[in-house]
């Protein structure tokens, strides 16, 4: 009872802002910094509760929005395994969320009831912020609403995402045989580094990595990492927009997303013909790579393109350590995949494809049902996930030659450079920079694998997106009636035209995407799907 006085108490020092109805979308709550006060305390109260119900298990939370505007910010819960929120409590997030300050004490108390929480069990949350200025307020509010709910936490200031995501899995498995590493910022950056090295043996990197930062978290962070590197494999990271002292620069001109979207370099690039370069996004979980090519055409390298590379690759070492008969590898990707990637995958590299929902954790969900589960959305948010079976595997196998020893040391290392628990940029990038070395690729060969469809990516304000209903993998709209049969119709017209239109779940828009085989008629269809749609 007194808990719920406290809650009450800590509550009402904050505004609910009027007629804002919050939901818990594809990443979390996001929204502009100043609506989101009540929304993180909500969001403390069911963190306390999620720990509770899991009998004590670390939960995190992460206040960031990712490659959103620096005025926006937002929040999500990482579970256990440092994987996505389990989609049931999305709902008691939302519930939370938008109940009136004056009965939230009577809301936590009734959820509590109903899912059956043993409110006698310990509760411990970690979390983290990215480094938007709206930051420091929001932890402040976080920390009222734990404080209420006498809730044990540590405060791990600034990280990118994955980090926290990757300290909440330490935190659970410690002690474990599942021990996934040392629960700190620098115990991230030694297992990277010591895991990059065992891959990097014998090979070597060429030219030099310029990793545009976004202007946020990743900036700092990869300082860290580039010197517990320290130059390993002739690794020669530049790093550049890593500016985080001016709070307007973060995601501006610069970043993951806006190389994506606009499909051009940032224009403070100074990269030169064939340069290697990538961008990270404003919390360091994206990841895109591209280059200018010798008549000076910017060319993007995606998540299609990391998730391919590394299937390949993956693939490869497995054939070469005689296990490749015993592991299942599976691409999984999403609607917004280019037809091109999706067709490699099955006639070249010849591996399982399927195309799950938009957003991680559905991506996730499907990659933990192969051995191998690579997966990647387009706009480079992914990772690669091993099973229980081919951790064995790759552990117990008898290497007959030193060439199959080598490949099965190989992949137990790549095992341990990918963060398992979630798709983590700066993971990814020395992934990346291991398969191109051993490759000898620059990303010229790396763009070679195959052709992209030329394709539009647009967004449609609507006056209610909610009526825009999707089929399981989105590509289908169930609703509004007949307006996939128009769409159906004029991607016939296009040769190799795909289109499909689904609501944002981070937006208040509807996203149209569209490729066929060349340039016009994908814009021509994006057109007509658009007009259908707005
Ligand atoms: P929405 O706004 O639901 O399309 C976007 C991305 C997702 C995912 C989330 C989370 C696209 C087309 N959509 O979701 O893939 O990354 O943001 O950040 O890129
Ligand atoms: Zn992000």
């Amino acid at each position: 009872e007194h808990i719920k006085t406290a809650i009450s108490k800590a509550a009402l020092q904050y505004t609910k802002p009027e007629g804002k109805v919050f939901e818990y979308g594809t990443a979390g709550f996001r929204m502009k910094a100043d609506l989101l006060n009540t929304v993180i305390f909500a969001v403390g109260l069911l963190a306390g509760l999620r720990s509770k119900k899991l009998s004590g298990q670390w939960i995190g939370v992460m206040i960031t929005a990712s490659h959103n505007p620096a005025e926006d910010n937002g929040v999500k819960l990482v579970d256990p395994m440092g994987e996505m929120l389990e989609g049931a409590w999305e709902v008691y997030a939302t519930k939370l969320a938008n109940a009136p300050l004056e009965s939230i004490a009577e809301v936590y108390e009734q959820l509590a009831k109903e899912i059956e929480v043993d409110m006698g069990n310990p509760a411990r949350v970690v979390f983290a912020r990215d480094t938007r200025a709206s930051g420091s307020r929001l932890v402040g509010v976080l920390n009222a609403a734990l404080t209420a709910t006498e809730v044990e936490f540590i405060d791990f200031k600034y990280m990118t995402t994955p980090q926290l995501h990757y300290i909440v899995r330490c935190k659970n498995t410690l002690g474990t045989q599942y021990e996934y590493g040392e629960p700190s910022e620098q115990g991230y950056y030694e297992k990277l580094a010591t895991s990059f090295k065992k891959v990097m043996r014998g090979v070597k990197v060429q030219g030099s990595l310029t990793v545009d930062c976004a202007n946020g978290v990743g900036g700092p962070k990869l300082r860290e990492l580039i010197k517990v590197l320290d130059a390993a494999g002739g690794l020669d990271i530049k790093v550049v927009n890593d500016d985080v002292i001016n709070p307007d620069a973060l995601n501006f001109n610069c970043g993951a997303d806006y190389v994506k979207t606009k499909q051009r370099a940032p224009p403070s690039s100074k990269a030169g013909v064939l340069d290697r370069c990538a961008s990270l996004d404003g919390d360091a979980d994206r990841l895109v790579y591209y280059f200018v090519d010798e008549t000076n055409t910017f060319r993007l390298l995606d998540g299609d393109r990391i998730a391919t590379l590394a299937a390949s690759f993956i693939g490869y070492l497995a054939q070469k350590a005689g296990i490749s008969q015993k592991l299942n590898i599976g691409v999984i990707q999403t609607a917004y995949a280019n037809g091109a990637s999706s067709d490699y995958i099955k006639n070249v590299l010849k591996l399982p494809t399927e195309y799950t929902r938009t957003g991680v954790k559905h991506l996730h969900h499907a990659a933990l049902r192969y051995d191998v589960g690579v997966y990647f959305e387009a706009n480079g948010h992914g990772t690669v996930t091993f099973s229980e079976n081919a951790m064995k595997i790759i552990r117990n196998t008898e290497p007959q030659s030193p060439a199959q020893k080598q490949a099965l040391e190989s992949l137990l290392a790549l095992t341990e450079l990918i963060n398992q628990a979630v798709g983590d940029a700066l993971s990814d990038m020395l992934l990346v920079e291991v398969i191109l070395a051993h490759k000898g690729w620059s990303p010229k060969e790396w763009l070679g694998t195959y052709t992209d469809l030329p394709s539009t990516l647009d967004r449609v304000v609507v006056k209610d997106r909610s009526i825009f209903k999707t089929s399981d993998d989105d590509t289908i709209l169930t609703s509004p009636a007949g307006l996939q049969g128009e769409i159906d119709t004029f991607m016939l017209m296009f040769n190799k035209g795909r289109s499909f239109a689904r609501a944002s779940g981070t937006e208040d828009v509807v996203r149209v995407y569209a490729e066929a085989a060349t340039r016009g008629e994908a814009i021509n269809l994006s057109k007509a799907v658009t007009g259908l749609v707005g």
